[in-house]
C-alpha cells in the first residue's frame, strides 16, 4: 500500500467517524414525531375540546423525557409539557380541552379551539427550542 492509498483510507474512516457522529447527536430528536392530528372536533367545538387533539410519538428504543417541551400553532398558541417522560414505542395526544393528564393523553385546559378547521401546522419545540417535528394538516379537499 502506498501512502498515497493509505492517507485516502484514513481521511474515509476519519469521514465515517464523522458522519456517525453527527447521527448519534441527533438520534434523541429523530425519535419523537408528530404523527397525526384532529383540528376538527366535532361541532360545536368549543364544547367537544378533548376531539381536537395531536398525537406525538416516540419511535426511539428508550423514553424520551417531553419535559418543558412545547406545543405550537401558527397563531403563536403554545402548549408547554409538564414533567412528562413518553414511553418508548409509545403515542400522547395532547387535547385541547380540560382533562386530567394521563401517560396517553395530555390536556391543554383550554376553553377555546386553538387549531384550525380549515388548515394549521403544529410544531414540536424541545426544551431549548429546537424543532423536532412539525405537521401540517386540517385542510379540507373540496
Ligand atoms: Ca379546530
Amino acid at each position: 500500500m502506498t501512502n498515497k492509498r493509505m492517507l485516502s483510507g484514513a481521511l474515509i474512516a476519519l469521514a465515517l467517524l464523522l458522519m456517525s457522529g453527527t447521527l448519534v447527536q441527533g438520534a434523541e430528536a429523530i425519535g419523537v414525531a408528530i404523527t397525526n392530528v384532529n383540528f376538527a372536533a366535532p361541532s360545536p367545538e368549543n364544547e367537544n375540546l378533548e376531539g381536537e387533539w395531536v398525537e406525538i410519538t416516540n419511535k426511539d428504543t428508550a423514553p424520551q423525557s417531553l419535559t418543558g417541551w412545547t406545543l405550537e400553532d401558527e397563531g403563536n398558541h403554545t402548549y408547554t409539557f409538564p414533567e412528562f417522560s413518553l414511553n418508548a414505542g409509545a403515542s400522547v395526544k395532547v387535547h385541547t380541552g380540560e382533562g386530567a393528564d394521563t401517560a396517553r393523553d395530555l390536556y391543554w385546559d383550554r376553553s377555546t379551539s386553538v387549531w384550525n378547521n380549515g388548515g394549521d401546522v403544529a410544531t414540536l419545540k424541545d426544551a431549548s427550542g429546537n424543532i423536532v417535528s412539525s405537521y401540517s394538516g386540517g385542510a379540507k379537499e373540496e
